[in-house]
């Protein structure tokens, strides 16, 4: 298996590229934001529990999204590899991860981190915000907070993978074919 974290702040364009990557790769999808929107649009317990937390631009409890992954991971037993979005987003997230692939003999082989200016993060995140009707992309205050909370808590899972030299960092702003370019280099002398 060849796994992939794509990383980055809040609005870096972890979405976007992902669709892309994956459609070239055959990887699997797994972006902690989509699950947790479509237990949020089934308005079951865990979306109401999660709606609330994401509201206010804070994380989700790891515990939460850690499980949604591992079952995800079981469910993909075939994939030629697994193209993570929006996880781990924090340490003890990162480490669970890790017990987790190396439970399936697999590792991540790379951490592809996308670098943004905060000014063009929240202009980006405002923008969307108009159309997609996210409410978490709405409000400056609760984009401000999402922000924040990558600073406090996320910004250490890229050290994390330093630690074993996994981290390749692509600049995130440019066109998105441009930097869909950028991501694809490194991932085909990977590959090769
Ligand atoms: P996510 O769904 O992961 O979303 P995100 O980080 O806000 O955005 P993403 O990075 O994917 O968006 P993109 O830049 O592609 O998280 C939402 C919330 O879910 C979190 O705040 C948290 O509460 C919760 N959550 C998710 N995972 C969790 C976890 N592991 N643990 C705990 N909580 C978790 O797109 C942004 C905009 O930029 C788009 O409009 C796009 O069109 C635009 N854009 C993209 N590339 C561009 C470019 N090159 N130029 C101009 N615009 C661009």
């Amino acid at each position: 298996m060849f796994n992939i974290i794509l990383f980055g702040p809040p609005g870096s364009g972890k979405g976007t590229q992902s669709e892309r990557l994956i459609a070239k790769y055959q990887l699997k999808h797994l972006s902690t934001g989509d699950l947790l929107r479509s237990e949020i649009a089934a308005k079951t317990p865990l979306g109401l529990e999660a709606k609330s937390v994401m509201d206010k631009g804070q994380l989700v409890p790891d515990e939460v999204v850690i499980g949604m992954i591992s079952s995800a991971l079981d469910h993909n037993p075939q994939t030629k590899g697994f193209l993570f979005d929006g996880f781990p987003r924090t340490a003890s997230q990162s480490e669970a991860l890790d017990k987790l692939l190396k439970l399936k003999h697999s590792e991540i082989n790379v951490m592809l981190s996308l670098e943004v200016s905060e000014e063009e993060l929240v202009k980006r995140l405002l923008n969307r915000g108009l159309t997609s009707g996210r409410s978490d992309d709405t409000s400056e205050e609760v984009v401000s907070a999402r922000i924040a909370e990558y600073h406090k808590k996320t910004s250490v899972v890229a050290d994390y993978y330093k630690n074993f030299n996994k981290v390749v960092s692509i600049k995130g702003e440019g066109t998105v074919d441009e930097i869909f370019n950028a991501l694809s280099d490194e991932i085909d002398k990977r590959l090769s």
